[in-house]
């Protein structure tokens, strides 16, 4: 009976049709709203909305939408033409957040690619605000969202929040739905790259170039989000240290008009500056500072007037700390500071790539047991409240965003050492792409921007980096970072092996330069290993003999290893012979002053495309993926202890 219902209103509502009602009809189905504010809905997705977190409060309100969705493939991508947005055909249960694939239990589910749906109902209150959006912490790769069968948003990128604007087209005191088309297939214009082949049967198989399993669905929270008319749209903050004072630099955008006013209240919830104006600067003095593993939390408590009554207010926690290069070193509030800690990945058992909070709080547990102070959201923005908790803890974030696998190979890692040209940005879907990479970039800054945790910007993992091509690309991508970011925070990117001193043609847009090795894996590994110090203690030399002046940063360095194997004399994927390649390793990280930090391959193993080179995943974790250490845990933990945090700084 309920479903009939619902398909009574779904009838009526199809955008198609739309247009063929009476304005009678239109209004009973749309209740107060008028037929020309319907009439613009579908263009609403162009304006710019929010990306601020959610938040509820007297004035805006978030309802989570998490929990059972309702599912279902589209193989034969017949679900737009045939106008599931009104309802899905046959759909099954599906968890949200979550990737889909780890539930099934046929490969031909989970390996799926292509098109797919989900459908969920939710309840608009009578009280609404004026606004009322859906906000998704990300849908991977690429979505269509429809709300009451009509079109109210579309977004490229699996990894960054997609907002719909839904005011014009949900029912208040009523049940709506919203039905979305993604779609997980991966090309070459389009971040993370990758490419896809037909089997015979005319299943697709995705090949992704990149070393993680391309999973995928609405893998983080959604909510319901209610705002006022006039609301605070987006702030951003910057900072100054004066002796023991600091300044806080704000600017605050409002949709609508209205007087601003800010405040910053400290961790006991007590006043210590105000600003006026939508502009302006917070003095703080005796300000605490946000040192690394050791934050402290400001609230910016931001309100906006109409008349001289507050109609809207968002706030949130912020840090103050400042972030300089400054010759090999990396400072933070003017003091140096050496990265100990993990490449990581989004991953997990069942969850696959879906945010859990559990298993956030048990990896920071482990990353501060190993005293670890910093990790990289390889290889793509993670979930905000990876970030919030960063902030919180004190940890350092290298925020990625998701250009990995441009290379072509089937494997790019595998590519890496060869030596062989891997051409990538002569081909004609570059333009596309570049458009694609600086649009990601742009909403990774605009999320991220107001984390104290997040200290630099890694604008790319692995790529071809020795052609004229690849100048020219990376080129454009820096020049258009360098003007998004209000604390101009330092960029980056990690190369891999091809790109050696004497051929890279990309690490001088770089304002640290990370590095990611495997000498004593994939190059001259097992009984080789003296071999693979005297090739890395060659190539480190020549980088030395550049004299560049600036931090090398190891992003990457690292042993698959099978947690139940041990071998003396140790033998490669033994945990012996991780703890051997780790202490070849570190030998060469400490003979150089200009290596500023080691974040080592990977924090957990972690799941990816199957192949001769993988055992159910990449292997290369210190933790299991049950978050249980290997051997190596401990050798982190008695190394990363004795290193101060200014080691080789001042
Ligand atoms: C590097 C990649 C990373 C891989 C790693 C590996 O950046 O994604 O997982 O190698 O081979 O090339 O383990």
């Amino acid at each position: 009976m309920y479903r009939k219902r619902k398909q009574v209103i779904r009838k009526q509502s199809s955008a198609s049709q739309m247009f063929f009602l009476k304005d009678e009809q239109l209004r009973s189905i749309f209740g107060k709203q008028t037929i020309d504010t319907i009439k613009k809905r579908e263009h609403r997705y162009i304006m710019k909305n929010s990306v601020l977190y959610p938040i509820t409060n007297r004035y805006r309100m978030a309802l989570s939408l998490d929990g059972m969705w309702q599912f279902q493939f589209d193989p034969k991508s017949c679900g737009l033409s045939e106008n599931w947005k009104d309802g899905l055909p046959s759909p099954i249960s599906m968890p949200v957040p979550a990737s889909f694939s780890d539930f099934f239990t046929t490969g031909s589910e989970r390996d799926y690619c292509g098109d797919f749906w989900y459908q969920k109902d939710f309840f608009v209150p009578e009280t609404a605000q004026s606004k009322v959006q859906l906000r998704f912490g990300s849908i991977t790769h690429r979505a269509i969202v429809f709300c009451n069968g009509i079109e109210v948003a579309r977004h490229e990128g699996g990894f960054l929040p997609v907002v719909a604007d839904v005011t014009d087209v949900v029912r208040c005191g009523a049940v709506n739905w919203v039905c979305i088309w993604v779609n997980n297939d991966l090309n070459e214009s389009t971040l993370p790259c990758g490419t896809h082949n037909v089997l015979s049967s005319g299943r697709k198989i995705v090949k992704p170039y990149f070393d993680f399993f391309n999973y995928s669905g609405i893998q983080r929270s959604v909510y319901l989000v209610m705002l006022p008319a006039e609301s605070i749209q987006d702030y951003e903050v910057s900072y100054t240290l004066d002796g023991a004072d600091a300044q806080v630099d704000y600017k605050v955008f409002c949709e609508g008009a209205g007087e601003i006013s800010v405040q910053l209240l400290d961790a006991e919830n007590k006043l210590v500056a105000e600003a006026n104006g939508a502009e302006g600067a917070l003095c703080v003095q005796n300000a605490h500072l946000w040192q690394v593993r050791n934050a402290y939390l400001y609230t910016i408590v931001i309100v906006l007037k109409k008349d001289g009554l507050p109609v809207d207010e968002y706030r949130e926690r912020i840090g103050i700390r400042t972030v300089e290069i400054r010759g090999t070193k990396i400072l933070i509030n003017g003091k140096s500071v050496y990265l100990k800690g993990f490449g990581k990945h989004e991953d997990f058992d069942i969850l696959g790539r879906g945010f859990n909070w559990a298993v956030a709080k048990r990896d920071f547990e482990c990353m501060k047991w190993t005293d670890a102070n910093c990790f990289r959201t390889s290889h793509y923005p993670y979930a905000e409240e990876w970030y919030q908790m960063a902030d919180e803890e004190g940890f350092l974030i290298i925020d990625e965003v998701p250009a990995v696998g441009m290379m072509r190979s089937t494997h790019n890692f595998a590519a890496a050492g060869t030596g062989q040209y891997t051409y990538f940005f002569e081909t004609p879907t570059v333009p596309e792409l570049l458009k694609n990479h600086i649009q990601q970039v742009k909403e990774m800054m605009a999320r991220d921007k107001n984390h104290p945790s997040v200290f630099a910007w890694s604008l790319f993992n692995e790529p071809e980096t020795t052609s004229e091509y690849a100048k020219d690309y990376f080129t454009k991508v820096f020049e258009a970072a360098r003007t998004l970011d209000p604390q101009n925070r330092p960029l980056t990117g990690a190369f891999e092996k091809n790109s050696a001193p004497d051929k890279c043609r990309c690490y001088q847009l770089c304002d640290f330069i990370c590095l990611n090795r495997y000498y004593g894996w994939y190059i001259s590994g097992g009984a080789e290993m003296e071999e693979a110090e005297v090739k890395f203690r060659a190539e480190m030399d020549k980088w030395a003999a550049k004299k560049l002046n600036v931090p090398f940063v190891f992003t990457e360095f690292g042993t698959d290893t099978l947690a139940t194997e041990h071998k003396l004399p140790a033998i490669m994927w033994s945990q012996e012979y991780q703890n051997e390649y780790l202490a070849m390793n570190f030998s060469v990280f400490d003979s150089y002053d200009f290596v500023q930090g080691e974040l080592v391959w990977n924090f957990a193993d972690f799941q990816t495309s199957e192949g001769v080179m993988r055992v159910n995943g990449n292997k290369k974790g210190i933790f299991t993926r049950q978050r249980q250490p290997k051997d190596a845990a401990f050798t982190f933990k008695r190394r990363w202890e004795s290193l101060p945090l200014n080691y080789k700084g001042e």
